[in-house]
Parts: C-alpha cells; structure tokens; sequence
C-alpha cells in the first residue's frame, strides 16, 4: 500500500527504535506533525519553546541513554535555530538526527518564503547530511542517517525533507529492525604489542582518556588497565564521569582548568596513554610544548583524529574497549612505588591548595562586609549532599559549568551533560528536559545567570512535562567566565560583563508555573535544597555567589603547566 512521505518519516523512526522526538512545528512540516498525531500513541514528540532547546534536548537525550536523540524543526528559522544544537552534539559526538522540512523541490533555489539551504549551513557541522528529493529513498535514507549518527565516532546526521517529498506517495516496506551500525575498527595486534612493550618499560605511566570512554563502553576496561599498570588517570571535560570520582588511581580532569595534580602528573609522565580523547586545546593548552617530555601512545576508533592536534610516537585506530581489553591481557602487571609516592604528594598539595583557598575566599568576602554570599563549592557540595546517587547533572557554560566539573562527585558514565566542545550557553535547560524524558531521572541543572537567561524559556518545557529539575543558578550578576579573563588578562577593563538587570529569577520561575526561592547562606540553601528534591515540579534556587570568584587552577590560554595560576594575592 502506498503511503505519504510524512507517513513514512513517522514509520521509519518508529521502526528505528525512536520513542522520543523533540521539536516545533511549522509550514514545511505540518505533514509531519499531522502524522505524529496519528502515531501519537506509538511515538511522543516534546514540543520546546525554540528548536535549539529541542536540539539541546536531543542531545541529552541521547548523552543520558546512549540512543540516536531525534529533532525536528521546520524550514528557514525552524531550521536555522536547530545550528547550535547540531555544532553542541558534533563537537561532543553526540549520536542525532535532525529533521528539516523545506519548500518544494521546485521551489528550492529561488529565496522562496522560509527557504534556506541547511545541507550547505550544517555542511561543517553534522557527520553526514541529505536532501531527499525522490520519496523512493526516503525511509533508506533515514536508516542510514541511524546507520552514520550510531557508527564509530558518533555524531549528528541532518536529513532535510521538502514538502512535496512528504505529501507524496510511495510504497514502504517496514525494516522491523533497527539498523545496526558500521562494523567497528580493531586495533593491529602489532601495534597494541608495541603499546604494551612501552607500558612494560616505562616508570611513570599516565592514562589519559576522554568522553570516548563513555561512548565506547570502555569505563571498566580503562580502570582495570590503570589499576595493572600501576597509572593514575587524568581526563578531559568530556571524560568525566566515565570513572568514579573516587576511584584511587583518579585524579580528575586536567587542562586548563583541570585539577592540579592530574595536570602536573601528566607533565611529569614518561609516557601519557590517552584513550578516546581529541587533544583539545583546553585539555593540552599550548601544544608545542604539551609534549615535550613524554612518550605518547594514542589509540582512538576516529583515525582523523590521530596526529591531528598532538602527534603520538604510537598512534592506534580501534574500538576502545577490545584495545584496552586486549591490551591489558598484555601489559605485565606493575607498581612504580616512586611514581605513586609522588602522585600521592601532588595529591596532598592540591588538598591543602584547595582547602586554603577556600579559606582565603570566605576571608576576602567576608572583607568585604558585603551581603551574604554563597561560595560555588559551598554550593555544589550542599546540593550533591542532598541529590543522592541516582541524578543527572548538566551544566550550562561558565565558570559555574567548571566549578561543577571540579567539585560534583560523578560517579556513573553518562550522568554528567555539558557541551564542551562547543561552549554553548543555553545548553543545560534543554539538555536536562531530554535526559529527565528519556531516562525519568531528577536532573540538577547548575547554570549562571548569563546561561539560563539565554533560553529558560525551556522552563515551560519541563512545567508542561512535569520534569523535576532541580535548577541551580549561581547568581553572579555577571558573565563571570568572561569576566575572570579580563581580571588576569585584561586590566580588569569589565567591557559588556556586568549585568544590570534586575530580572528576580524566582519570580521568573513562579510565573513560567515552576517553584523557587532564593539563598544567599548555607542555611537558607540547605532548606532550600530540601524543598526543591521533593518537588515534582522544576525548582529554581537562584543563589547568590560574588562576582570576584575565580576558577582556578587555570592555564593562560596557549600556556602549559609551567604558567599555572592557582591563587591570586
Ligand atoms: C552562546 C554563547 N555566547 C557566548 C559565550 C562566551 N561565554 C563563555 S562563558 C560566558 C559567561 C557565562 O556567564 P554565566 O552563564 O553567567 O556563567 P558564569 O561564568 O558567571 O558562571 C560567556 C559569555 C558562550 N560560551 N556561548
């Protein structure tokens, strides 16, 4: 029997294991959405406030799950809206799909109303993009749009669909089952020798691995390999979470912001093993000299990205998990009792480092007679006291974003969304309404007051849906990222960084239909904190931070660990 394009579209997502889509509805898809109706019992669509909320949370849907996240905008704007989305889950290799609609295919070229070319826009930005212009090879066409989002390096896939493709008629076959991705890559067993060879002889190993841990599997297996080799770990933003926070051999993230001791332990390595990881600029600063002194061994299933931004003495293209496995049954097992002495020690300075700087900050805020203010760990550490072990956390971009990094014990893959690559202010709200639908988990959102002013009109996303997001805002009144750049490195000339707004986001939180109060003190939070985990209802605890808090340790931008600042006078 012959069916519509747009019937097709539904089917086809159906039958790919979609249950979830986000998105806004418009002229070019109105086709579309008149199927989702009808198929309003197989599948759910969450209608946003904007379709970069829907692309954000696509993204979280698939970040917490490990699924294709699936999108859907319409033409022009619908579309255009969606480009943040889509550049956040490239950046990060977050496995989507993004549907447009556009004019009709006699229509495309000529400026028509609401026309853009998004295959040209989302070029640089999606693993693979398509224009169906034959409704004969629309259902293939998004099968192989799964196919490419879930294979290898995961990533965004756009398939744009013009309006008489989905008015059209055409027979469909359903597939019945899901795609299944391209067969994996294994690493050479000459070279994974080799690796183990340089293991075998090394005295200061150091494992370094990124968000490829979590999107391969490879949590236990990177564990397991740290704990025969006698290595601590140090990992990138997009790692976090892949090993508990607690786990002996980890040190945390490193970089620019990263903990002390897993960025000066890197340094002092003689060999880094990094795993799953990009070498971005923010994870190696300055990178003719982030390596000078040690050996590298770099195994990633994405072979573009080996040499590409540090060049390995032994570079690895594999599937992650069945290269460490097979590595570790190769590597002797070791201990480097000096190199864990010294671990040990970085370890200890980064504690009492902390700990006095922690104390330095309460005095200086405490100089400045000032009205109450909460400190940013004070902060993450009464709310992870109270959200349990079963919350997801997602962050917006900021300082707030790293202090969270820092600080939040993560313990379980999948249970940290941020948008690293990209840097995306407005992300987290978005993120947090598709992880909470696709996993119906409590999401604890810590955002700025610059992120969550970007798109909190996604407060009526998660009211609409009942989604208990517990949104945590660390009030600065000011873009305080930006702003701690132009303190070290500016003169302090605060251009465009101050808010003078005097948006209350309690009352912005009560009016959207959600609840909230305000904290300015441990105890005002605490009470706070204990309403907002047993409200079913999004909550908003907009507490108050100084805007002279900086994130810290940090490395100048292009400088290495020999440039660290950790304090200022
Ligand atoms: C969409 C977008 N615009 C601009 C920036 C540049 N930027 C990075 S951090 C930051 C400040 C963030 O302020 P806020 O959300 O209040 O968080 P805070 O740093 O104060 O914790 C800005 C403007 C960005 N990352 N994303």
């Amino acid at each position: 029997m012959k069916i519509s394009g747009a019937k097709i579209v539904v089917e086809t997502l159906i039958e790919q294991g979609c249950d979830t889509i986000f998105g806004y509805p418009g002229g070019q898809v109105i086709d579309l959405f008149d199927e989702l109706y009808n198929a309003r019992d197989r599948i759910k669509h969450i209608l946003t406030a904007h379709e970069q909320g829907a692309a954000h949370a696509a993204d979280g849907y698939a970040r917490s799950t490990g699924k294709v996240g699936v999108v859907i905008a319409t033409s022009g704007p619908g579309a255009t809206n969606l480009v943040t989305g889509i550049a956040a889950a490239y950046l990060d290799s977050v496995p989507m799909v993004a549907i447009t609609g556009n004019v009709s295919c006699d229509q495309i070229g000529r400026d028509s109303f609401q026309e853009v070319d998004i295959v040209g826009v989302t070029m640089p930005i999606t693993k693979h993009n398509f224009i169906v212009k034959d409704i004969k090879e629309l259902a293939d066409t998004l099968r192989t749009a799964f196919k490419i989002a879930k294979s290898g390096r995961q990533g965004p896939v756009l398939v744009d669909i013009p309006k008489d493709v989905q008015t059209a008629l055409c027979e469909y076959e359903s597939n019945a089952q899901p795609v299944i991705p391209y067969p994996l890559t294994f690493a050479s067993e000459v070279k994974l020798q080799k690796a183990a060879e340089l293991i075998n002889s090394c005295e200061r190993p150091y494992i370094y691995f990124g968000g490829g841990v979590i999107s391969g599997k490879a949590s236990q297996q990177v564990t397991a390999l740290a704990e025969k080799i006698d290595a601590p770990m140090g990992c990138s933003l997009m790692g976090l979470s892949a090993v508990p926070c607690d786990h002996p051999k980890f040190l945390g993230m490193q970089g620019m912001h990263g903990h002390f001791a897993s960025t000066v332990a890197e340094d002092e390595a003689d060999l880094v093993i990094a795993l799953g990881v990009r070498f971005s600029d923010r994870a190696t600063g300055e990178n003719s000299r982030f390596s000078k002194h040690f050996t590298i061994i770099h195994i990633d299933i994405d072979g573009a990205e080996l040499n590409k931004n540090i060049p390995a003495d032994l570079s690895i293209r594999g599937d992650l998990r069945d290269s460490v496995e097979r590595l570790i049954a190769m590597v002797d097992e070791k201990k480097h009792p000096n190199w864990e002495n010294r671990i040990a020690e970085l370890k200890a300075e980064e504690l009492s480092r902390t700990e006095s700087a922690l104390t330095a900050a309460k005095e200086k805020l405490a100089a400045k007679g000032s009205a109450p203010k909460l400190s940013p760990y004070e902060i993450i550490d009464i709310i992870s006291e109270r959200a349990g072990d079963n919350v997801i956390i997602a962050t917006d971009v900021g300082q707030h974003q790293i202090w969270t990094a820092q600080r939040y014990p993560l313990r379980k893959p999948r249970t940290f969304l941020t948008s690293g690559g990209l840097g995306a202010m407005g992300y987290g709200l978005g993120a947090a309404v598709g992880a909470s639908t696709a996993t119906g988990r409590r999401v604890v959102l810590f955002t700025g007051d610059g992120s969550f002013g970007m798109n909190l009109s996604e407060l009526a996303t998660a009211v609409t849906q009942a989604i208990p997001v517990v949104i945590v805002v660390m009030n600065n009144g000011v873009l305080g990222m930006v702003r701690q750049w132009q303190t070290l490195f500016y003169d302090k000339h605060y251009s465009n960084t101050t808010f003078d707004r005097k948006t209350d986001f309690v009352k912005v939180a009560v009016a959207f239909g959600a609840k909230g109060c305000h904290a300015a003190t441990a105890e005002e939070l605490k009470k706070a904190a204990d309403e907002a985990f047993s409200s079913s209802v999004p909550f908003v605890i907009d507490c108050a931070v100084d805007c002279d808090e900086l994130v810290l340790p940090m490395l100048p931008p292009n400088g290495t660990v020999d440039d660290i600042i950790t304090e200022i006078k």
